[in-house]
């Protein structure tokens, strides 16, 4: 190739200070900050205008999460300051033209940091770059097609990689699927393989179902509330409402994290005067302070005082009935966990014996207890297990498939669980693949495709000609970044379908393809009339949303006719329903619901204004496991403490970012501002290693006794365990090593990386 380009974002500092973290989320500078954002974005009046369609039914279902929407929704506006800064970031008014590509060459564009090449905006017309360009030049649909047709017809279908992020809808990737089952491969990993597959693969074992089993007035009936790592306040604001709902009907909440986080202790609800006035209300009542990884020894210890609750009050603390009749294997569960070294687990958990015990005499007391949890439970290389343990405890308690009470994975991006209920799997069911070819007459291959870890390994190995990303930033967000990077150079040709700028248009294969696509705030108009699309929530409804918008550029195309057109180039005209399909997104609808149980009158139901539910037996109790029981389960105590270097890292959000796409360099709610080269470290290490705030360190991740190196981070000293240290993903994700990953699911351990930190 001619260009040669940075493999790893610049390490360029840029002016970090540091206040005290925030008391309260939300409230007033919430709001003031999300209409900033708007403003500079698209302008004060148009921001003001799509707020107001936001989450409303039949309107645009918000980018940003997966949280649901109540019933009830505010009037004018039922979102979120970090709701906003994403309809801001996407509905945009700047553009990235071929002007903007023949100014900048790649390899220059390579030295931008994500949040450059983010804030440069949205992209208008295909784009291509073969080996020996140094610039993007604009190409024709009719060319990109062709080309990207061509190449896979001109290899084998497992020399082909299709990676789908999360905010690609029911429709699109319901065809995407198709299509490439129809290529005849089921290379699809996504973006759940490094989010949330430690949840899907720790349930479908235990309850027989991937997903969740509450619905949202769950959370406002709940008695207890468990929070386990994750960071609502940031990145799922919505979810506070639902908590504060809760507290008001004289619910407990207790967050378990290795950061006092914010939002989770003190919320001020931003659409409530009353709430303003005084001040916002104390969520979090219980606030444990674990250690990295340390969440299996405290649920150990949790379950084990509930087993001594039980003997001294015998009846009234499990829910033996429960167990009996819907559970498996709880007497073998019951003796290992008696087997369990309790020192052992209180110094790998990092708590004491007393604060455990209010906690011990609540879940004894209570019967109604919710479980949510995110990344800080699943991005760890015991990440199923923590999950299996979850479910131990609520299975104990009977805490399962009745109101107030379940299992609560919160969901990443906006449709990443219904891409999965619609097939973007890359270990598709029989029954699935078996509906799908009779459905279609077709023959969908029945080898089990690479995931995202595996599909890295093998563009590495030189086995991937063509990788193909219906949206996301693959290589930002995949672990070990100079890694993948140089995996991505292997391929013949990368194609990216985008709203925006970001780097896996920078580091890409000898050629690389741009399809500009429409997002979810602008209109789609088809020959037969507008369409909408449908989405499915973090709690399993599927419902509307409809953009409103004039897209940046005529040249747009929605991802469903991207794929339709793709297909056709691939099959010919005479393949499938594939025009059809283009034109009248009903007609979709019509065969998903041939196809996948649950979405029976699927037209009919989904124009109904709240949707409707898909169906989760684990909510009836009805568990799809062998054995039609909820399965206990037997887990081991994992290493906590570090191996192989000092520290153990975990790789987290800010309060400005989503994901990959970075929204501002403040992180409000932990006091830190203008800067993410930073490292969140107790007071009493940075003593020890004799450094002070604000000093410049490198760090050197270690596993296996492979060095991986990040420089120029500073110190921002923060309330977390000693011997943990945080930094921001995507900017330490050149530390986390391919191959740490959870046992079982293959999810990268974002949230433990063993790492040395060096004076810079
Ligand atoms: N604004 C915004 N919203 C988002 C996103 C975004 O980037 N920005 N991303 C979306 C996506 S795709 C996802 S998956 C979710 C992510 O939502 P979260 O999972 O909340 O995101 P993270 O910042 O990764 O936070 C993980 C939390 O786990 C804690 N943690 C880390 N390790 C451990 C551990 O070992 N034990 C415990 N108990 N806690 C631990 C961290 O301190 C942190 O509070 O949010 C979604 N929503
Ligand atoms: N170290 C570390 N790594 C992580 C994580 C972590 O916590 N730590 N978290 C992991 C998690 S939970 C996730 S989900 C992944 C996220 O991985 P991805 O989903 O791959 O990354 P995003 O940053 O969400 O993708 C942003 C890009 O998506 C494109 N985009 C936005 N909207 C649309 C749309 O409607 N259609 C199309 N076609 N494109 C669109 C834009 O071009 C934008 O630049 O990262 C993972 N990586
Ligand atoms: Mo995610």
């Amino acid at each position: 190739m001619k260009r040669s380009v940075h493999l790893i974002p610049p390490d360029k500092l840029t002016g970090l200070r540091i206040t005290r973290p925030s008391e309260k989320a939300a409230g007033i500078k919430g709001v003031t900050v999300a209409m900033q954002h708007l403003s500079r974005e698209m302008g004060f009046w148009k921001g003001m205008s799509l707020m107001t369609r936001i989450n409303q039914k039949g309107g645009i279902d918000c980018p940003g999460c997966a949280w649901p929407d109540p019933n009830h929704r505010a009037k004018l506006f039922e979102y979120c300051e970090n709701g906003a800064k994403a309809i801001a970031e996407e509905a945009t008014n700047k553009r990235v033209t071929p002007n903007f590509f023949a100014e900048h060459t790649i390899e220059e564009l390579s030295g931008w940091s994500d949040y450059d090449l983010g804030k440069s905006g949205r992209l208008t017309h295909p784009m291509y770059a073969g080996p020996d360009d140094t610039n993007y030049r604009e190409i024709s649909w009719e060319d990109a097609v062709s080309r990207i047709a061509d190449k896979l017809k001109s290899i084998h279908p497992d020399e082909a990689v299709f990676y789908t992020s999360g905010r690609t809808s029911n429709e699109a990737a319901f065809l995407y699927q198709l299509m490439i089952r129809n290529y005849g491969t089921n290379n699809l990993p996504d973006c759940s393989n490094m989010c949330h597959e430690s949840s899907g693969v720790g349930l479908t074992e235990t309850v027989g179902i991937g997903k969740g089993s509450v619905a949202l007035e769950d959370l406002y009936e709940a008695e207890v509330i468990m929070v386990m790592g994750q960071n609502p306040g940031t990145n799922h604001p919505r979810m506070l409402s639902a908590m504060e709902k809760c507290k008001s009907n004289g619910g407990t909440i207790i967050q378990v994290n290795p950061l006092p986080e914010v939002g989770t202790q003190r919320f001020v609800d931003p659409q409530s005067p009353m709430s303003i006035l005084k001040g916002g209300v104390k969520l979090s009542d219980h606030f444990l302070q674990v250690r990295i990884n340390g969440d299996i020894a405290l649920l150990k210890l949790l379950m084990l005082g509930l087993l001594e609750e039980e003997r001294s009050n015998p009846g009234h603390v499990l829910d033996r009935e429960f167990i009996i009749q819907h559970t498996s294997s709880f007497e073998e569960f019951r003796s290992e966990l008696l087997k369990i070294d309790e020192q052992q687990a209180l110094k790998d958990c990092g708590l004491t014996k007393a604060q455990l015990t209010p906690i011990i005499r609540l879940l004894a007391q209570k019967k109604k207890i919710i479980i949510c949890w995110a990344m800080g439970i699943t991005q760890q290389k015991n990440g199923v297990e923590n999950v299996r343990e979850i479910v131990n405890l609520l299975l104990m308690k009977g805490s399962i498939g009745k109101p107030g009470a379940g299992t609560c994975p919160v969901r990443g991006h906006s449709n990443v669980q219904g891409d999965r209920t619609m097939g973007i799997y890359e270990k598709p069911s029989k029954s699935f693949l078996d509906s799908l070819d009779n459905h279609f007459k077709i023959s969908s291959p029945r080898e089990i495709g690479y995931d995202t870890v595996e599909a890295i390994d093998a563009m590495a190995e030189g086995k991937v000609r063509l990788f193909f990303a219906m949206g996301g930033n693959f290589i930002s967000a995949a672990p070990d970044s100079e890694f993948t990077a140089k995996a991505m150079e292997c391929c013949d040709m990368t194609v990216q379908v985008s709203t925006k700028l970001n780097r896996s248009h920078i580091v890409t294969g000898k050629e690389a393809i741009i399809l500009p696509c429409l997002a979810r705030t602008d209109v789609d108009v088809t020959k037969a009339g507008v369409q909408f699309e449908t989405v499915e929530n973090s709690m399993g409804i599927v419902h509307r949303t409809k953009g409103s918008e004039t897209p940046p550029s005529p040249l747009l195309r929605s991802e469903s006719a991207i794929v339709c057109d793709l297909a056709m180039a691939l099959f010919g005209a005479d393949n499938l329903s594939w025009a059809a399909w283009k034109d009248n997104y009903d007609l979709i609808r019509n065969d998903i619901e041939a196809v996948i149980p649950g979405f029976e009158e699927y037209n009919r139901r989904v124009r109904q204004p709240l949707g409707f539910y898909l169906p989760n037996g684990a909510r009836e109790r009805k568990f799809n496991t062998t054995d039609g029981k909820a399965a206990f389960s037997i887990n081991e105590l994992p290493q906590v403490s570090p191996q192989e270097a000092e520290f153990v890292m975990m790789t987290i959000r800010s309060h400005d970012q989503y994901n990959t796409t970075i929204y501002g360099m403040d992180d409000r709610y932990r006091g830190v501002y203008n800067e993410r080269r930073v490292v969140f470290m107790s007071q009493e290490d940075i003593e020890a290693k004799g450094l002070k705030a604000g000093a410049v360190v490198n760090l050197e991740s270690v596993f296996q006794g492979i060095v991986r190196k990040a420089t120029r981070f500073q110190i921002v000293p923060y309330s977390i365990p000693k011997g943990c240290i945080a930094t921001y993903f995507p900017e330490c994700n050149a530390l986390v090593p391919l191959h740490s990953k959870a046992k079982g699911s293959n999810t990268p351990s974002s949230k433990y990386v063993e790492v040395n930190v060096y004076p810079g």
